[in-house]
């Protein structure tokens, strides 16, 4: 197939949705022509015709430590993932970390380490974290691994022997940061993150991409579930009718990356290597039975969950390559908004990070999971707050479910010893309880295929909040003086038994969402071990009336202690002692201490004993929420047509920055270089003369004229150590 004609597949294969690799179709007809004997159940049969299931997180970059917003999008196919499990379809849940490419490489010169080292160490945090919080990925890939390797350079030579891929050279500008190459005059800044893009020129390869212009479209039109939710669609519809330029796939002038093969001066262009990890890490490009058979069954991707920020390279890069080398395309890419913290994107750049190890410590797995998939509308931006998450845990965990659940489980000890009474005959409320619950049942499941995780939780939330009313009204603990001990007795029975078997519903709707808790109620249930209800089918028999009279519960034990006032500092000060310490292991991998000087041993100007006029006294809590960091500049150069401004870039240690200063008038550029100064690092970005400026650099006013005079420090201070 020429370069530049739709390619075969698009027009003969037009069929892609979820795990399309297996026809339900087909299986039927091979589970006729002879595999009938060896189904036992209904379940076997639809692990057997189900078509698998296969979800992708985006893999991070290892550039620095994971943070809560990596959490929420792992956070989330993990759940999906669970979900798809326990309905005994055949699942592959991947994850795993980007090591490659010049910010990796940069971020590992300035910690003094190597590249390979300094991926591992990060890349191990990664993965620890997701053990340390319960998610369940059936692969973690490193693309410094050989497998990956191997599998990204059998597609480069499979684009390259198709005719997609031809030697030229690349003029122009790139950012670093994100990987992109920018189509845009020299001293622009990046479209995308703002930060300074960088002049490149270098022979590289260039895939054909402007050859796929007319085939994503037509891809797009025909498969309106590609993208999702539909505003990115119509995003990445409007940059490919914009018009697609051939993409440099390859990189010369750094060496940390795949070689491109039998040419080992180029190392493969980042977000080719990335985009394969998704292929490589089933199998592509091994010749091991084991490896095709996996690559057979779970490719294509049924989802590919990402964040907005990178919907362009997996709808666009991605398919076009997938296009080109004659594999056929992923079911859908979903992208999820983002996680803001203090009103803009948390991200290591920004430095507005909280760490979900932080949210684990005090609060536990589970409310950081529900949390994130019941506060924040999926597809759109939502902000994190501790206020916010402690009121979510006390409200819907502590107080909500968790409340409900020892208050059922208890009484069923103390009226009948622990054993599920018979219900007898429902009255009024328990229909009532009932339909709602089976309505509840009905709407949740579609709600979160369609990934409104928020809306199906409020309404399981709904039905928790029935089945406390139901308690309340009926107050199995309380019996009224005129009614007879026998009437009392049998309105225990009925109560207990209903509110008991709702609870069962609610606990296997919401066990993707709440592995932990569910796994302590599923026990106090009587039921046993969740993980193997849910892989036995038991979360997906949802019929009213499951949880038989005679059942015996398991101890009340307690599922989320309500948060007490002092939750929230302990959170704070967790992040702001981590704050020293990841500053001082991930930029210079110095001891805490020497990263992290005491108050005392900062020059510090001389403390007024009377309030200034005119200027506020503050509280700790007011100064703590101004994070000063050491900085060092790196470049320093001059804006055209603004005397007072320069440019910098600074390095913080653990990233590098722009930060425009209106210092021109009384420091030479040149002189600044290796210089290093204070800044405020959580200054809101802003825009000076079109260059956006990420942080303040500190200095006193000096005389009449207010002169600036940089503030430093006599002593050597690592980049990045806070003061405080
Ligand atoms: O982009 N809110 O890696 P990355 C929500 N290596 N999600 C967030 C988030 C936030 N504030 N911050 C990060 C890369 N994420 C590439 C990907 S894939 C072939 C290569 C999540 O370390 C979100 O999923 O910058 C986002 O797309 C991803 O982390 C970016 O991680």
């Amino acid at each position: 197939m020429g370069a530049g004609s739709v390619p075969e597949w698009v027009r003969g294969r037009a069929v892609c949705g979820a795990g399309q690799g297996h026809s339900v179709k087909m299986e039927k007809m091979r589970l006729r022509q002879g595999n009938r004997a060896c189904v036992a159940n209904p379940r076997e049969l639809m692990a057997i015709v189900s078509k698998p299931f296969y979800i992708t997180t985006p893999i991070y970059y290892v550039n620095a430590r994971p943070h809560l917003g990596h959490a929420y999008s792992t956070i989330v196919c993990d759940a999906i993932a669970r979900a798809k499990r326990s309905q005994g379809v055949p699942t592959w849940f991947l994850t795993g970390t980007d090591e490659h490419g010049q910010k990796i490489e940069r971020s590992a010169a300035l910690a003094g380490r190597t590249p390979a080292e300094f991926a591992a160490a990060i890349s191990g945090e990664f993965r620890n974290l997701w053990q340390r919080l319960g998610l369940t990925p059936d692969d973690f890939i490193r693309t410094t691994e050989d497998r990956h390797k191997r599998g990204v350079q059998k597609l480069f030579r499979v684009l390259r022997d198709k005719g997609f891929i031809y030697k030229g050279r690349y003029t122009g500008q790139y950012c670093v940061s994100d990987e992109l190459y920018v189509d845009a005059p020299a001293g622009s800044p990046c479209p995308d993150c703002g930060r300074p893009t960088e002049t490149v020129s270098e022979e590289n390869y260039f895939f054909k991409l402007s050859a796929f212009e007319r085939p994503l479209l037509e891809y797009y039109e025909a498969h309106p579930e590609f993208i999702q939710p539909e505003a990115r669609r119509n995003e990445v519809m409007a940059f490919v009718r914009g018009g697609l330029k051939d993409l440099s796939v390859s990189r010369t002038s750094f060496s940390w990356g795949i070689p491109v093969p039998d040419d080992e001066k180029h190392v493969v262009y980042v977000w080719m290597d990335a985009l394969a990890n998704y292929i490589t890490a089933l199998g592509y490009g091994s010749d091991a039975p084991e490896d095709k058979a996996r690559f057979e069954k779970f490719w294509p991707a049924s989802v590919h969950l990402v964040g907005k920020e990178i919907i362009r390279f997996h709808c666009v890069y991605w398919p076009a390559f997938l296009m080109a080398a004659g594999l056929p395309l992923p079911g859908a890419v979903v992208a999820n908004g983002w996680l803001l913290f203090d009103k803009s994107k948390m991200s290591k750049s920004v430095g507005n990070i909280v760490r979900a190890e932080t949210v684990h410590e005090v609060l536990g797995a589970d409310a950081l999971r529900y949390f994130l998939m019941r506060e924040i509308s999926f597809g759109h931006d939502g902000n994190f707050t501790f206020e916010a998450l402690i009121q979510r845990y006390n409200g819907d965990l502590a107080n909500g479910y968790g409340n409900l659940v020892s208050r059922v489980v208890n009484m069923v000890h103390k009226y009948f010893g622990g054993v599920v009474p018979e219900a007898g005959a429902l009255g009024e409320p328990e229909l009532a309880l009932k339909k709602t619950a089976q309505e509840t049942v009905a709407a949740y499941g579609p709600m979160f295929e369609r990934y409104d995780f928020a809306g199906a939780l409020g309404t399981l939330w709904t039905l928790v909040a029935a089945v406390d009313g139901y308690l309340t009204a009926s107050a199995p603990w309380k019996k009224p003086a005129d009614r007879a001990e026998e009437d009392h007795a049998a309105l225990q029975r009925r109560v207990l038994a209903t509110a008991g078997e709702a609870i069962r519903l609610i606990t296997a709707l919401v066990y993707p969402v709440l592995p932990e808790a569910t796994a302590k109620v599923w026990r106090q249930l009587g039921q046993g071990e969740i993980e193997q209800a849910a892989t036995s089918g038991q979360l997906t028999e949802l019929a009213w009336g499951g949880l038989g009279a005679g059942t015996h519960f398991g101890e009340p034990a307690p599922l989320f202690p309500r948060a007490e006032k002092d939750a929230m500092e302990r959170m704070q000060n967790l992040e702001n002692e981590n704050n020293l310490t990841a500053v001082a292991a991930v930029s210079t991998a110095a001891p805490a201490a020497e990263a992290a000087p005491a108050a005392a041993e900062v020059p510090a100007a001389p403390v007024a004993a009377t309030p200034i006029e005119g200027i506020a006294q503050i509280g700790i809590e007011d100064f703590t929420k101004v994070e000063l960091r050491v900085a060092q500049i790196l470049v320093a150069e001059r804006v055209p047509k603004a005397d007072k401004l320069l440019r910098l870039e600074v390095d913080l240690g653990y990233e590098q920055r722009q930060i425009c200063a209106g210092i021109a008038q009384y420091y030479e550029p040149e002189k600044l270089v290796g210089r290093k100064v204070v800044i405020v690092a959580n200054l809101a970005p802003r825009k000076l003369r079109g260059l956006e400026s990420n942080g303040m650099v500190l200095a006193a006013s000096v005389g009449d004229q207010g002169a600036p005079v940089l503030a430093g420090f006599l002593e050597d201070v690592p980049n990045g150590a806070r003061l405080k």
